[in-house]
């Protein structure tokens, strides 16, 4: 499959990591759109929240647990931070690999629609 998410959680493709499990990997966004910008992928190729199975959600559970832990290790736990997830063409979902931004450092500008 050519995933790029999947290239990255292989190994195949470096990111700079800031945690990994058997599960789940963060690594920080290529295009930071703020102070802290990291991603969070399950290491199963889940092409979207739209794909997300009854049998996924404790992974889900794990993301927002691990969202949680790299706001504490950013030093952005008390200042606050976004946690996005974009899926399908009008969010502008451009890698098809089902990943969280976590988002934070700096006050972040009102959400649009
Ligand atoms: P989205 O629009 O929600 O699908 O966000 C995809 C994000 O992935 C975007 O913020 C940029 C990031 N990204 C794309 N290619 C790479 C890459 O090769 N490495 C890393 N670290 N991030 C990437």
């Amino acid at each position: 499959m050519d995933c790029l998410f999947c290239k990255i959680s292989e190994g195949s493709i470096p990111s700079q990591k800031v945690f990994e499990n058997e599960r789940l990997l963060a690594f920080k966004d290529i295009q930071p759109a703020a102070p802290v910008h990291i991603l969070i992928i399950p290491k199963k190729h889940i092409a979207s929240m739209n794909d997300v199975q009854e049998e996924d959600l404790s992974l889900i559970a794990e993301m927002h647990r691990v969202a949680q832990d790299i706001a504490k290790d950013m030093g952005i736990f008390e200042s606050g931070y976004r946690l996005i997830n974009n899926c399908g063409p009008d969010s502008g979902q451009a890698v098809h690999h089902l990943h969280y931004h976590v988002l934070g450092g700096a006050k972040l500008g009102a959400l649009t629609g």
